[in-house]
């Protein structure tokens, strides 16, 4: 389990943005995001400097 704070997701889009590029990222992961705490909890086999990496890129880089 790899947890990111997230400071710029504050809304569904946000949220939904963040869901697909993980997903992209590793298609079997698991997602769970905590809007109000900008928290994204991911069950992932994947590196998490590749997610980071890939959650950068697409404008919402963890903190
Ligand atoms: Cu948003």
């Amino acid at each position: 389990m790899i947890e990111f704070q997230i400071p710029d997701m504050t809304c569904g889009h946000c949220a939904s943005m963040v869901s697909s590029t993980l997903a992209l990222a590793d298609p079997d992961c698991k997602v769970t995001i905590d809007l109000a705490q900008h928290k994204v909890s991911v069950q992932t086999t994947e590196e998490k400097s590749a997610l980071v990496e890939a959650l950068t890129e697409a404008g919402y880089p963890p903190a």
